[in-house]
């Protein structure tokens, strides 16, 4: 198996940012050697402290597929990777933050909708609105391939979806957010290295875990998909795929929950 999970209201507790219910589950990957692989719109600033906390030596996946960061050396076979530096080979499918904003400002002033970007806002009213620390509200500002914004309403929508698509760009939506991106998702990064790993184990099977909008499409990618409870208690409605398990539990308890039926008998195994 490999584990590809979205962090927030998936692996991490949608208010308190806490992966602490699910770290039986966590331990059981570490034990088996499986690996946890983030995918996520957080920053690669944000997702490095959960990797460390977590001593997690795997690939990460940043802004809702913005880019893949591989630990140097990780996969030893012939690939083109993007760019590299110190720590990582790099695979970038996302397009450039400051495109990014320079057409959230045109399409602000084009439509005069109420978007108020990350880009926007300082730390401090990052952390009031997320309810991020200081320090981790200032890692989530330093985005690289996705812009994450706020309206005041949803009754802009029709009208903010069109502009986006016509500057030829794309969006998604996670648990607080509207995100605007480039020709990138989160299944197109899962896909990819699902693909170098199956150079290396080719029957290797992928899992994914979400709760939200923005993981449709690696859940769609992956073998086996796990859909979290939102923290009302239910499923996210706009996600109707038939294949995808809706999983009892909101955020990492559902992600514990599935991680140890899917992996802690070996009994679970005709799952796949
Ligand atoms: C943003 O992402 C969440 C993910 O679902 C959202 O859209 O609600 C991100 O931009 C991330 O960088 C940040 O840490 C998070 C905080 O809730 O919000
Ligand atoms: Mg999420
Ligand atoms: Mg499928």
């Amino acid at each position: 198996y490999i584990i590809f999970t979205d962090l927030d209201g998936t692996l991490i507790d949608h208010d308190t940012y806490s992966y602490e219910a699910a770290l039986d589950a966590i331990k059981l990957l570490d034990q088996k050697d499986i690996p946890l692989i983030i995918c996520t719109s957080k920053t690669r600033a944000e997702i490095e402290v959960y990797v460390k906390e977590l001593n997690i030596h795997h690939p990460f996946i940043s802004e809702n597929g913005g880019a893949i960061f591989i630990p140097r050396g990780y996969f030893n076979v012939d690939f083109e990777y993007t760019s590299e530096n110190e720590d990582y080979e790099i695979i970038e499918l996302g397009t450039r933050y400051e495109e990014l904003r320079r057409v959230l400002s045109i399409i602000r002033d084009r439509t005069s909708l109420p978007i108020t970007g990350f880009g926007d806002l300082n730390a401090e009213e990052v952390s009031e609105d997320t309810g991020l620390g200081i320090e981790s509200a200032t890692l989530a500002k330093e985005r690289e391939y996705d812009e994450a914004f706020k309206m005041e309403d949803d009754s802009g929508t029709e009208l903010l979806k069109e502009h986006i698509l016509a500057q030829g760009l794309n969006f998604t939506r996670g648990g607080r957010y509207w995100h605007l991106m480039g020709d990138n998702d989160k299944g197109m990064a899962v896909s990819i290295l699902t693909e170098l790993y199956r150079k290396i184990h080719p029957s290797v099977v992928s899992v994914g875990l979400g709760d939200s909008q923005n993981d449709l499409p690696m859940l769609q990618t992956v073998d086996v998909a796990f859909l979290v409870q939102k923290p009302d208690g239910k499923h996210d409605p706009s996600i109707e795929d038939d294949d995808i398990n809706r999983v009892e539990g909101i955020g990492p308890e559902g992600w514990n929950r599935a991680i140890i039926k899917l992996i802690g008998s070996n009994e679970n195994r005709d799952i796949v």
